[in-house]
């Protein structure tokens, strides 16, 4: 309509979306917002947002007629039936080309479904991943937009100059089609996950099994830090050992060791499973934090099962900090080589085009796993961009190798200590068995074909009369069964 003077809208005004309305307004925009309990927007207006371009609106229909065409409205509220709800109500009151951006942490499921009934009705939708909280929003996040092809034209320059900025590049590019955006936040949540649990362990290790102090440990971190290592998370990581309450405690010390989830981790692993990948690492960060929530359990258990007698310590120690820093390394090399192959597998099934190497230059920058190493991983991506693993280039490949000796060790010694070490011993196996031509699979299809007649096929080069290529073979194991094979029972 003419007169219409804002840029975009946003809906939700809790601490992401007033954040990231001040950060589009910093950048030129004027934003319109709205928020279901509308006295919110008057005290934002007069608070946070006072002497900025900041349009309030105190009802759907208001906000989208101080939009300009077409128009965009960003929703940033409570993921689930809110949204839907949000959809609902706007409908009366969009035009043709319209753009609704879904910026929660929705599920992709949901931001898939989503774009087919808006583009049904001659709207656009978008899903994007928003990530680096409250401080990411205000001054740049990492922003994961995905859904409908058309609106991307529309909101490109808003996006990307909004977004955080590495070496003069947006943290923001146009993921991929209907659930792409919130896909690839979903990933991206599950690897910080496993980021998060192989810090954890490190200092488990530092602690448990050096006995060194916080301080100690937070002086190992910050010199990580300026490695390969280089990250947000070992940044904080560092900050938060450091920091101490007032009786000169470490902080850190004093939390109850049990943690807690939102369900992204869960939602990974569970896509995971489903897509039949071995995403062992996130996982194993899902389970970590599930059996840090048994702490009455655990500590009964303490009293009553014994663990290896503790030695002390008697090698390298700076050796051994090393081979640690190699340990967590090449762990996440691991990690970040799953997450990308799950990605892959997941754009094969529903069709998606994914740029990974956009997708690891969107996580550079603005968001919890920001690191110098995704840069490495743009690097290979971009050579190299059907890469089929991480583990497959040659800065990777080398990387992984140099990495090895002391990563084995690690895991060696924290299982003689009884330390649990479950992210930095999966990512090991998976390497061992990837790297592997043979896999015991055969004797599980044996078991399968003795119990069930479920079948197997012939390791090539062990052919003959029996056993020929690209049959299901079965064989009569016991002489007693017969020589049907099964079709239904799956085991
Ligand atoms: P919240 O997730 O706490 O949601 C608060 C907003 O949702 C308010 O505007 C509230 O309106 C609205 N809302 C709720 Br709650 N239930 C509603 C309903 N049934 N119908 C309509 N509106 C409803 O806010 P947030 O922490 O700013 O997060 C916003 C989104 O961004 C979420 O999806 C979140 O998962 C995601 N996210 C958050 C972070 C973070 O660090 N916090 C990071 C990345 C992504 P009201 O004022 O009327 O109650």
């Amino acid at each position: 309509m003419s007169g219409a003077t804002g840029d975009i809208g946003l809906i939700g005004l809790a601490v992401m979306g007033q954040n990231l309305i001040l950060n589009m307004n910093d950048k030129g925009f004027t934003v319109v917002c709205y928020n279901r309990t509308t006295s919110k927007v008057d005290h934002f207006l007069e608070n946070e947002a006072k002497g900025t371009k900041v349009q309030g609106a105190h009802s759907i229909q208001e906000l989208c007629a101080k939009l300009k065409r077409p128009r965009k409205i960003i929703l940033l509220v409570k993921a689930g039936p809110a949204v839907d709800d949000f959809i609902k109500q706007l409908e009366p009151y969009l035009e043709q080309g319209d753009i609704v951006i879904d910026g929660g942490n929705s599920h992709f499921p949901d931001s898939i479904r989503r774009t087919k009934e808006l583009e049904s009705k001659g709207l656009l939708f978008v899903g994007s991943g928003v990530s680096g909280g409250e401080e990411g929003a205000r001054y740049g996040p990492s922003l994961m937009p995905g859904g409908s092809p058309a609106a991307w034209d529309s909101i490109k320059e808003i996006f990307q100059k909004t977004a955080a900025q590495v070496e003069g590049d947006p943290c923001c590019d146009w993921v991929g089609e209907t659930g792409a955006g919130h896909y690839v936040k979903m990933v991206h949540n599950g690897i910080e996950y496993g980021d998060m649990q192989l810090i954890s362990e490190a200092y488990d290790i530092l602690k448990r099994g050096l006995g060194l102090s916080e301080d100690e440990i937070a002086d190992i971190f910050f010199k990580w830090n300026k490695g390969v290592l280089d990250s947000f998370l070992i940044d904080i990581t560092a900050n938060i050992l450091k920091f101490k309450d007032d009786d000169g405690e470490p902080v850190v010390s004093k939390i109850l060791d049990q943690a807690g989830q939102k369900g992204t981790g869960k939602w990974t692993a569970i896509n995971a499973l489903d897509a039949g990948m071995p995403v062992t690492l996130i996982g194993e960060a899902v389970f970590s934090r599930c059996l840090s929530a048994l702490k009455a359990e655990r500590t009964r258990a303490s009293k009553v099962i014994a663990g290896p007698q503790k030695e002390t310590f008697r090698g390298d120690k700076q050796q051994f900090i090393d081979d640690l820093e190699q340990a967590l390394y090449a762990s996440k090399i691991i990690s970040y080589t799953q997450g990308f192959m799950l990605m892959r597998e997941t754009a094969k099934e529903l069709n998606w085009n994914l740029n990974y190497a956009g997708i690891a230059r969107m996580w550079r920058g603005g968001c919890i796993i920001k690191s110098v190493f995704l840069g490495d991983i743009t690097s290979a991506y971009t050579k190299t961009p059907a890469l089929e693993s991480l583990l497959f280039d040659d800065f990777f490949n080398k990387a992984v190798h140099k990495a090895q000796p002391g990563w084995r060790r690690i895991i060696a010694q924290a299982v003689l200590w009884g330390i649990p070490t479950p992210a930095f011993s999966t990512a090991l196996a998976f390497f061992d068995g990837y790297r592997s031509e043979i896999v015991p699979a055969n004797l599980l299809q044996a078991q399968r074909d003795y119990f069930g007649a479920h079948t197997f096929r012939v390791l090539p080069g062990k052919e003959n009369a029996k056993f020929k290529a690209g049959e299901d073979i079965h064989v009569n194991w016991t002489g007693r069964g017969g020589n049907v094979s099964a079709s239904s029972y799956v085991a």
